[in-house]
């Protein structure tokens, strides 16, 4: 990674740690060979990762970690990465599902379990990544972005195409990487890492049995690649959530009831029609030649055995068998099969297919042509969507103060400006334009603040509502390790604190456990201190915000009773006196 790490460092750290949960489901990454051929190992943080140097930094306190699995507590062991190019440590703990399986057994059972997992352990961690043997790692990775909305933070599947005890392997390189960016940045999608590339989960397909670079993803470029410069993230490409909601798993996918088919040259229509005629059968996805034929016959009766299928409520898929380009009714055949009612997936993968139809057969209540008409358009950025670019350059819309605007720079000091003044219609002009919008909300001051903590500070909660739309992310952290939501707290924005935890932020419930080893006194009445030989609890007043029904911690915010202008107060506090503080 390009974060160069430096195994041999001073023992004491001043760098902040980030949370990364490690979901651990099976695959190569963890096998070792038994009499049975390769089979995965359990133990994989002290057998795997605790005595490599990348992944242990020694000179940390150790931490326990807590983590949630069906409702029950669980405490984990933790390790924590030496300091990244990016100057943060990854603390991370591992949690291994019972059996760890070969991927190619995973099903829908399996992914409900990654995706409740996550859920449950949403507010504790930064970031999430899944171990995942890399053959089904493709439809792992679509299902769960349709299970998970209004995601905010990242979740990272990687695996490996050979063992990380073998000599040679891609398996140390994938899971730092996937740790890095996960603990890094607030990438707010299912991701898939590997080879130094991290794809959008729902693009990928596995291209090799073999090689290490195992997936691509044909029709959607890379949201970031690594090099030996560091991670370099397209954010153009990211998907920002602009809804004001909070995280939500949908907790089950309707695999049960669909089915893929691979057109052939001479495949016969009472084969397609025998598989249309399973029983309880609600879709097909039809992989079809090119931009979507299927031969049509003299008689056209392959079409019509699909047409007195769809006739009877079920839905049939068109995608195609090439791994570039898209299907359209664009030749005859594609016509006539678009005549019979078949929905046209654009250029969604095989996998994205078949786990979305999957995911919209399990929404309840959905109508046929509810399904039909979803299927046929982006949900998660699983196809592309066939939309005119819009960029307008924010200098020929808006007033005198913007119109200077010539860097990115600029622009942000402008929205800054506007933000703390309240100007909604300033604030506006200057984010037209998606180019501006996104470099715009993902740009800091000289403390870390993004546009949205100036916002959750500022007197107008209409512009933090504003940004929040437009896909600013609440899970940002400034230098000091606050979000948005901390410093509304802080400063008694109550509509702004309402606002902010509708979009999904939350108060860093584990602050408590964070410093449970390093900070807070344990149980046992020891102490250990914090880097900077500070307790928590050691300042001034706070606010005590029980986190999550567990009675026995709670999250000491605790502040400096700034006074004066709202972002003076909090945001200058920020920069001055309680960076110590959670
Ligand atoms: N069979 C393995 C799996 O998918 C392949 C791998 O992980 N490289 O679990």
């Amino acid at each position: 990674m390009g974060g160069a790490t430096f195994p041999g460092m001073a023992p004491e750290s001043h760098y902040p740690e980030s949370r990364v949960l490690i979901i651990m489901t099976g695959g190569t990454i963890c096998m070792q060979p038994s009499e049975d051929g390769l089979v995965p190992m359990n133990g994989f943080l002290e057998k795997a990762m605790a005595p490599r140097p990348s992944f242990n930094d020694k000179s940390a306190p150790s931490v326990k970690l807590h983590a949630y699995k069906n409702g029950v507590k669980l405490t984990l062991d933790s390790l924590r990465t030496p300091p990244s190019a990016y100057s943060r440590h990854i603390r991370y703990g591992i949690l291994e599902f019972s059996p760890l399986l070969d991927s190619s057994s995973i099903s829908s059972t399996g992914w409900t379990e990654i995706a409740m997992t996550i859920k449950e352990n949403y507010h504790y961690f930064d970031g999430f990544v899944v171990l995942h043997g890399t053959d089904s790692l493709a439809y792992t990775a679509s299902a769960l972005s349709f299970m998970m909305s209004d995601l905010g933070k990242p979740v990272i599947l990687t695996g490996s195409q050979a063992s990380i005890f073998a000599l040679q392997s891609d398996a140390v390189d994938n899971l730092l990487g996937s740790l890095i960016i996960a603990g890094t940045f607030v990438i707010p999608e299912v991701c898939l890492f590997f080879h130094h590339t991290l794809f959008r989960g729902n693009r990928t397909t596995k291209v090799s049995a073999s090689s290490f670079e195992a997936f691509d993803s044909p029709n959607c470029a890379p949201l970031a690649k690594v090099t030996s410069l560091g991670v370099d993230v397209n954010w153009g490409l990211v998907r920002r959530p602009t809804s004001i909601a909070s995280f939500r798993v949908t907790p089950y996918l309707d695999t049960a009831h669909v089915a893929c088919l691979r057109i052939f040259p001479g495949i016969k229509p009472e084969m397609v029609d025998s598989v249309l005629r399973v029983p309880d059968l609600r879709g097909l996805i039809l992989e079809t030649f090119g931009m979507g034929n299927a031969p049509g016959g003299v008689d056209g009766s392959l079409t019509r055995v699909i047409r007195e299928a769809v006739e009877r409520g079920i839905v049939v898929v068109n995608v195609s068998q090439c791994t570039n380009g898209f299907v359209s009714p664009l030749y005859a055949p594609g016509t006539a099969l678009g005549r019979a009612g078949v929905v046209f997936g654009h250029d969604l993968t095989t996998e994205a297919a078949l786990t979305k139809l999957s995911y919209l057969l399990a929404l309840r209540g959905l109508s046929y042509s509810e399904v039909t008409s979803r299927m046929a358009h982006s949900l998660r950025g699983e196809m592309t969507e066939m939309t005119l670019p819009s960029f307008s350059h924010p200098a020929g819309t808006i007033d005198s103060a913007v119109d200077r605007l010539t860097t990115a720079e600029t622009a942000f000091t402008a929205l800054g400006y506007a933000i703390r003044n309240g100007e909604l219609s300033t604030v506006r002009s200057i984010l037209e334009g998606d180019e501006f919008n996104h470099r715009l909300l993902k740009r800091a001051d000289y403390a870390g603040n993004t546009a949205l903590h100036l916002a959750a500070v500022g007197p107008d909660p209409r512009i933090l509502r504003d940004l929040l739309e437009r896909g600013a992310s609440v899970h940002a952290r400034n230098l000091a390790d606050h979000t948005p939501l901390y410093l509304a707290e802080k400063a008694g924005r109550t509509e702004c604190v309402a606002l902010l935890k509708e979009a999904g932020a939350h108060l860093w419930l584990d602050y408590d456990l964070k410093r449970e080893g390093s900070r807070m006194p344990s149980p046992g009445g020891s102490e250990t201190n914090s880097p900077r030989g500070k307790k928590v609890g050691e300042r001034g007043r706070g606010i005590n915000v029980n986190g999550s029904g567990d009675g026995s911690v709670g999250v000491v915010v605790a502040g400096e009773g700034n006074g004066g202008s709202a972002v003076g107060a909090a945001v200058a506090g920020e920069e001055e006196g309680n960076r110590d503080e959670p």
